[in-house]
C-alpha cells in the first residue's frame, strides 16, 4: 500500500506531467501558426509522452491501493519570441522535471518504499532522454540561426519524430 506522503507526491507529479503536455501542446500550437509542421508534429509527440508518463504515475498510485486526486493545470505561456526561445525553455522545463523527479526519489528514499524507488528509476532515465533530445534541438537551432534556409531542412528533420517515435508509447 502506498504511503500518504509518496502518494500526495506523485499526485503532484501527475499534476507536473499533465502541465508538461500543455507546455508542449501550446508550442506545437506555435509552431502550426508559422506553418513549421515538422516542429509542431515533434512537439505534438512530446504532449503526447507527457500524458504517458502522468498515466504511468496514475497507473502506480492506483495498483497500490492509493487515490489518485486530479488538480487544475496552470495555463501555458502562448507565445515565443522564436523556436530557438521555444526549445531552449522546453530544456529549462526539463531540468526542473529532472529535480522533480530527484526529489521524488529522494521522499521514496526516506519512506522507505521501495516499490515507489524503483518505479522512479524508469523517469530517472527517462530524463537524462528528454533533457538531451531539448538540447539536441537548441543546438540545431544555434546553428541555424546563421543559415535561416536550413530552418526547413531542421523542420522536416524533426517532422520524422511524429512519424516514426512510439510517442503514445512513452519511450
Ligand atoms: Fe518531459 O518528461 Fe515528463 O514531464
Amino acid at each position: 500500500m502506498i504511503g500518504k506522503k509518496v502518494e500526495a507526491a506523485f499526485n503532484d507529479q501527475i499534476n507536473a506531467e499533465m502541465y508538461s503536455a500543455y507546455l508542449y501542446l501550446a508550442m506545437a500550437a506555435q509552431f502550426d501558426a508559422m506553418a513549421l509542421e515538422g516542429f509542431a508534429g515533434w512537439m505534438r509527440a512530446q504532449a503526447q509522452e507527457e500524458m504517458v508518463h502522468a498515466m504511468k504515475l496514475y497507473d502506480h498510485i492506483q495498483e497500490r491501493g492509493g487515490r489518485v486526486i486530479l488538480q487544475a493545470i496552470e495555463a501555458p505561456p502562448s507565445e515565443w519570441d522564436s523556436p530557438r526561445v521555444m526549445f531552449e525553455d522546453a530544456l529549462a522545463h526539463e531540468k526542473v522535471i529532472t529535480q522533480r523527479i530527484n526529489d521524488l526519489a529522494d521522499l521514496a528514499d526516506q519512506e522507505k518504499d521501495r516499490p515507489a524507488a524503483n518505479f522512479l528509476q524508469w523517469f530517472i532515465d527517462e530524463q537524462v532522454e528528454e533533457e538531451k533530445s531539448a538540447d539536441d534541438v537548441v543546438q540545431k537551432l544555434k546553428r541555424v540561426e546563421k543559415a535561416p534556409g536550413m530552418l526547413y531542412m531542421l523542420d522536416r528533420e524533426l517532422g520524422q519524430r511524429a512519424s516514426t517515435a512510439p510517442a503514445a508509447e512513452g519511450d
